[in-house]
């Protein structure tokens, strides 16, 4: 077999092997687990029946400044609860958690994002993460210093941008760290409900330019 015809049988293995380790590669790539889907929410304000915390960890983020997210998202009357209120998680079992990830709640204004926010685990009294949201839509980590196990997270609000009824879209749960690109996955518009490019969003959305 001449040189020539080696180097390109060579070549052509060290293709099909690459090829066979990035399609693999991909496909066995397991997706991050929401924990936070297998939770039960609760919180202690709830703007109305239809913004209940239940809708917090649904797996739905309604799309920005769609006007409508009933049933999509978890909400506060603002006149009572505008600068604080609580959100909690709790688990059957204890569950390994190295970050949450907060969507704000931005169906009918921004300014209804919470801002700062005090992390709890179980009877901690002490808070485990202190973060300070930004006032947008979409995805925003919680990430705590060390893994934790936990049953029980509770995430302390203590201010807003100061909306009308402040709220979340959504809150998730991971047991590691996302990398940039899970969390790219999360940002829209991957990730919101299919009713986001209605007639009404975009109406919204061009209003604001
Ligand atoms: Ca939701």
């Amino acid at each position: 077999m001449s040189l020539f015809l080696t180097e390109l049988l060579l070549r052509g293995r060290i293709c099909v092997a690459c090829t066979l380790v990035a399609a693999f590669g991909s496909a066995h790539a397991a997706a991050p687990v929401n924990l936070a889907l297998k939770a039960k929410a609760s919180a202690n304000s709830e703007y109305n029946a239809n913004l209940a915390a239940s809708f917090v960890n649904d797996g739905k983020v309604p799309a920005r400044l769609c006007r409508n997210d009933n049933q999509r998202a978890w909400a506060v009357p603002g006149e009572t609860h505008r600068q604080g209120a609580e959100l909690t998680l709790t688990w059957e079992q204890p569950v390994q958690i190295k970050e949450l990830v907060y969507f704000g709640r931005t169906a009918f204004e921004i300014a209804e994002c919470w801002k700062e926010c005090e992390v709890y685990f179980d009877s901690d009294p002490q808070p485990a993460q202190s973060v300070t949201f930004e006032q947008r839509h979409g995805a925003q980590r919680i990430t705590l210093p060390e893994p934790r196990m936990a049953g029980r997270v509770t995430l302390r609000f203590k201010s807003s941008y100061g909306g009308s009824n402040p709220g979340a879209s959504e809150v998730m749960v991971y047991a590691a760290e996302l990398s940039d690109n899970e969390l790219r996955v999360l940002q829209r518009p991957f990730y919101e409900n299919p009713l986001a490019d209605s007639e009404l969003s975009k109406t919204a959305y061009d209003n604001l330019k």
